[in-house]
Formats: C-alpha cells, structure tokens, sequence
C-alpha cells in the first residue's frame, strides 16, 4: 500500500545531476566512515508531533498542511490510520528511530483515564508496527503544555492539582516509553518559568520540577525502564523564562538538585540561538560537563526571532555539531539526532516533509564528513594544541600544577615590560582558521 506518493529515497551521491530531486546526496547509511557506519554515528529521528500532526500554523494564520490522512475525520480513526503513514514515511526515508509526546498519538479523552485508553489504543498499533518494522523509538515524552490546564506549568503550577495530573501523565508515559523500548526519555519544561517575578515563588517552582523529575526516575527503576533521562533546555518561549535556559543553567539545576547522575541533555540548535549561544556551545559546555544526551536537529533564522524549528541546512553549523560529536566519539551514550523541525508554511504539500528530511539528514552527514576529515588531519587540534602551548613549561606549568602561589606570579611579573607582555601574545589569524574551514567544507564536499 503506498501511503506517500513518493519512491524510498535512494542515495545518489555527489555525482548525481543536480537538479535528480529526490536523493541523498551526503548520507549513505551503511557506508562505513571514522570506524562506524553513518546510520550508526547519527541516528537520525523523525519527529512525530512536526511531520504528522503539524498544520504549519503561525502565530498570523491558521494551518496550510495538506496530508494524505485528512481524509479521516473521526480523531480517533485519523489517530490510527497516522501510524500506518508514519511507518511508510520512515520506512521510505530510511531513518531507524522515530520520537513521539505522548499527545501527539491520540486525543485526549474527558479524563485521564479515557485519555490513557486512546493513548494505549495507538501505542499497541505502533508496538505491531514497530515488531515488523525494526523501528526504535529514540525518544519519548509527555505534553504538558499544550492543554489549559498548564497554563502555569506543571511540575512548576502554583496549582497542587495540576501538579498531580502532571505525575500521572508521566506514569503513564514512562510506561509507555518502557513497552516501545525506548532508548531516552526527554523532558522540555514547555511552561516551566514564569511570565512575571512579582507574584512568582521561583525557588518553590524550581524544587517541584526537581521533585517530579526525582519521583520519574525512581518510578523508571521501580517498573526497569531503563532509558536515559534527558533535560532538554530552552530559554524562553512559550513562558517569558524558562527555567532550563541553556546548558549552563540547567547544568548548574541538575548539580544543585543532584540530578546530574541520573540525567543528560537534549541540546536543539534553535533553541540555542534563543539563549544567545550557537548550537555548537551549548553541545560544547554538555560535552565538557560529561552531559551530553542527545540532539534535537533544527536551526533558527536570523530574521526571525522566535522558535521556528527549520529543518537544518546550513553546512557550516553541522559541521561544527558534528565535530563535537565527533570530538566526543558518538552523539551520546543513547543518542541521536532528531528532527525538531517542520517546513516552513508555504511547504504545505505531503513531500515537502520528505524534502525537509532529506535536507536535514544530508546536511548533518555531509557535517559529519568534514568533521571527520577535520579531525583525521588534526586541523584544529594542532592549532588549539599551540595556542595554549606557553602552559606546558615554565611559569604556565607551574601554573598548571597549582604551585604557583599569588606571590610567585607578583614576583614574575612585576618587572616585565609592555613590549615583553606583548610578546607573549600572538595574532591567532581566525579569519585564516574560517578560511580553512571553509576549503574543508568544499573539498570534502566535492570528494576532493
Ligand atoms: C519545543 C521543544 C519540544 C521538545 C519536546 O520547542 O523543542 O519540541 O523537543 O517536547
Ligand atoms: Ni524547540
Ligand atoms: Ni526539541
């Protein structure tokens, strides 16, 4: 049965005419590269809720997504039929993992306990699907933003009630990630933060949203669900501020709540813009910090502020996501990239969501490609290696080594002249470092 008007995607490679459509030009699944094969360094996802639920609305216009199930009107019914698309759509694409919020699946009931009924109908559909299919999930999650009910958060409600719904809805849905396997669970605090401080009490919020997260994982191990736990940062939007801001901060939560055992982060590249960082800062500071979880694959535009989700396509910042994850030998113990990400309004035709895919998918493969080359030639290594290289003698390791007291470095110092203190620094010649960068991206590229 053909779902999608649309062919499995082959890869074509760079040879390929320019204008062939609908091809791989960068990803090659079972090519082995850097000791591993592409599908395996990056693990690519598709998101539920943006490519079989999203309308492609704004916050100026209603929805333009055509899709080939609207022709179901009953939720339900249209709820069931979604999944045999889904599993056509990866399928066709070739990806090996999909993610999904609990929401995304069904429709809610009047209560709970309808809800999880819908809910359950839908995920023994996908548990069939998934035994023939091979399918893994990366990720799971619960919704708790969308419905009125959050309108102050969950976790972080002012509202003892919202609080328990909030719980239960995580039961459930850390069950359900346990019966689909799924390899991470994530949570993003959609509405944990606040629109004003004035009649906010942050640190009580801040310690229910640890609370929840603590009563999640003991409850995983109590039922050995034994995904990895994931914070998945966001400074602002749709709450004024978030309280996971970047990785810094919910680092900094997670060590003052002693989560930091327990949990990684799920880093998105547009949300890294929101907080003012690139999306390779943000993976850097989880990489040092030994946090590193997870990518939600999606980039920002420079003109428009808000949290617009693009499929990825920029090759200069997959390259260096990618080089951190080369850096750190794989995306992250459970890892993978997901693809946040949804066509832009005026992409409303069903294939659409196959060319955001492919954009995405060959952008980080090709990112991937010269990350390795990168590496392999140690292009930066080297360079960062000498630019540090004055702590490897003399007063730099005594620096190092810690026996150099205030008094030892006065006692160094106080005589040196201007000249002498310019001379100890060097021009880095970054533009030359970007120039680099740049003959890697297209030579790699064009396989020379
Ligand atoms: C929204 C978030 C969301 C999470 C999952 O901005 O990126 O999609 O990834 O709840
Ligand atoms: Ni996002
Ligand atoms: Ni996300």
């Amino acid at each position: 049965m053909a779902y999608w008007n649309v062919d499995k995607v082959p890869y074509v490679g760079t040879g390929a005419d320019l204008k062939s459509g609908l091809g791989f030009h960068y990803y090659n699944a079972d090519e082995v590269i850097g000791g591993k094969k592409m599908r395996d360094w990056l693990r690519f996802s598709v998101a539920y809720w943006h490519t079989f639920d999203q309308r492609l609305v704004d916050p100026f216009g209603d929805g333009t997504a055509i899709r080939p199930y609207d022709k179901y009107t009953d939720p339900m019914d249209q709820a069931l039929a979604k999944v045999d698309y889904a599993f056509e759509f990866y399928d066709k694409l070739g990806v090996d993992y999909l993610c999904f919020h609990d929401r995304d699946l069904a429709p809610e009931g009047d209560t709970l306990r309808q809800t999880n009924a819908n809910l359950d109908k839908v995920v023994d559909k996908i548990v069939e699907n998934q035994k023939t299919s091979g399918m893994k999930v990366l990720w799971n999650t619960a919704n708790m933003f969308t419905n009125p009910r959050f309108v102050a958060g969950a976790a972080t409600s002012p509202y003892a009630d919202v609080f328990a719904y909030s719980a239960a809805q995580l039961k459930h849905s850390l069950e359900i990630g346990k019966r689909v396997g799924s390899e991470n669970y994530v949570f993003w605090g959609g509405r944990e933060g606040y629109e004003s401080l004035w009649n906010t009490d942050m640190k009580k919020e801040q310690e229910h949203a640890a609370k929840l997260f603590h009563l999640a994982k003991d409850y995983a191990n109590e039922i050995g669900f034994d995904a990895q736990m994931l914070l998945e940062p966001k400074p602002k939007e749709p709450t004024t501020h978030q309280y996971d801001f970047d990785a810094a901060t919910t680092i900094a939560f997670m060590k003052e709540y002693d989560l930091d055992k327990d949990f990684k982060l799920n880093l998105e590249g547009n949300h890294a813009n929101l907080a003012g960082h690139t999306y390779q800062h943000e993976i850097r500071v989880a990489r040092e910090a030994g946090l590193l979880g997870s990518l939600d694959a999606n980039e920002g535009d420079k003109l428009i502020g808000w949290d617009i989700d693009e499929y990825p396509s920029n090759l200069y910042e997959t390259t260096a996501a990618m080089y951190e994850v080369v850096e750190q030998g794989s995306i992250g113990p459970r890892g993978g990239l997901n693809f946040d990400a949804k066509p832009r309004r005026s992409s409303f035709a069903p294939e659409d969501l196959f060319y955001g895919h492919i954009v995405g998918m060959d952008s980080f493969a090709a990112g991937l490609r010269v990350a390795l080359k990168m590496k392999e030639d140690k292009v930066l290594e080297n360079l960062v290696a000498d630019r540090y290289s004055s702590y490897q003698s003399g007063i730099g390791a005594d620096i190092e080594s810690g026996k150099a007291s205030l008094a030892d470095l006065e006692n160094y110092s106080l005589d040196k002249t201007q000249k002498d203190l310019r001379d100890a620094t060097s021009s880095d010649h970054l533009e030359q470092v970007k120039d680099t960068i740049n003959h890697y991206i297209v030579s790699v590229l064009g396989g020379k």
